[in-house]
């Protein structure tokens, strides 16, 4: 609450220095929406981008949209641009946690408010933006190793572990990995032998776990953690190629819930996918048109999510709206 006043309280200083947003749209009554995504990385990202740009096509927002493509250096200089173009909102997804004070500091000395979606910063000042709306990614990674440890009930010997983690420095690969390691670590069969970044993409995911075969050589890998589908739909391509049986040979859970890993379970390939639901879109929009309205908004939104299996791949896969 505190936070939250201090916020709009420099926010009035910087209206009356005559620099608040409202610039070229400001006669139309629309909310000019700067938004930065992080990139088309994932299945995910791409049902994201969709989802918000439908609900920001609503006549009350005018959206101006960048592609970062995975670079931090090219969201600066969107956020920059929006900036100087004085959008009223600013919102963004953060491709990594950390470096974001000193635009965001530029940002408030403008009078634009600023909406993560998605993925959160570290900054000193957690008052340099006004609301995060994400998902809760290190209960995710819980998710993953809580599925593991049923999945292993019965099992003895010790369960070799490989994790593809997702962008180095990003808020999913480093929830997911602590979230992961919290519960996996209560149980003493299971060792992560090797873990690196995929930077969530298939390509990379593919080529990861091509070196992870390699370098584990005759020793067993028995199970893949991958921090998002996509790496582990080009993990499995990795896994076959080896002549190894995804699914069997190596159990494999992953974290989306995107139709691509839907469909790999229903080809029996991976065992189960834990729930990040990308359709923000709407629920961002209301965040927007609250934020712009002065509104009092929670400082984080945090979005319902589930696990799913092998088992109800059938079932489930014409609910499937990503
Ligand atoms: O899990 C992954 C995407 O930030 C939650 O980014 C998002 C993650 C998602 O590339 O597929």
């Amino acid at each position: 609450m505190a936070r939250f006043s201090a916020w709009f309280a420099l926010l009035g200083i910087a209206a009356l220095a005559g620099c608040s947003g409202g610039g070229p749209d400001a006669d139309s009554g629309a909310i000019t929406v700067g938004f930065s995504q992080v990139g088309a990385e994932s299945e995910w990202r791409t049902a994201n981008t969709r989802s918000v740009k439908e609900a920001l096509a609503e006549p009350e927002f005018r959206l101006k949209f960048s592609d970062g493509q995975q670079k931090q250096e090219n969201q600066i200089k969107a956020l920059r641009s929006f900036i100087a173009q004085r959008v009223d909102v600013i919102a963004f997804s953060p491709v990594v946690e950390t470096g974001w004070d000193t635009v965001l500091q530029e940002a408030r000395a403008a009078g634009i408010p600023v909406v993560l979606t998605d993925r959160a910063v570290q900054v000193p000042d957690p008052s340099l933006y006004v609301t995060l709306i994400g998902s809760d990614f290190v209960e995710e990674g819980r998710r993953a190793a809580r599925w593991l440890i049923e999945d292993a009930a019965g099992r003895s010997s010790p369960i070799r572990v490989v994790e593809l983690q997702g962008t180095v420095g990003s808020a999913p690969a480093n929830d997911r990995m602590q979230g992961f390691r919290e519960v996996v670590e209560t149980d003493a069969r299971f060792q992560i032998v090797r873990s690196q970044s995929g930077d969530f993409t298939r390509a990379r995911g593919k080529e990861v776990m091509e070196a992870f075969i390699k370098a584990e050589g005759r020793q067993k890998i028995d199970v893949l953690f991958a921090h998002n589908d996509d790496m582990a739909i080009g993990a499995i391509q990795a896994i076959e190629e080896a002549g190894l049986k995804p699914g069997e040979d190596i159990r494999i859970v992953s974290i989306d819930g995107v139709r691509g890993a839907f469909e790999a379970m229903k080809a029996g390939k991976l065992n189960a996918t834990v729930e990040c639901n990308p359709l923000l879109g709407p629920q961002l929009a209301q965040l927007i048109r609250d934020v712009h309205a002065r509104k009092e908004v929670p400082k984080r939104v945090v979005v319902e999510e589930g696990v799913f299996t092998r088992d109800q791949a059938d079932a489930e896969l014409p609910n499937r709206k990503y």
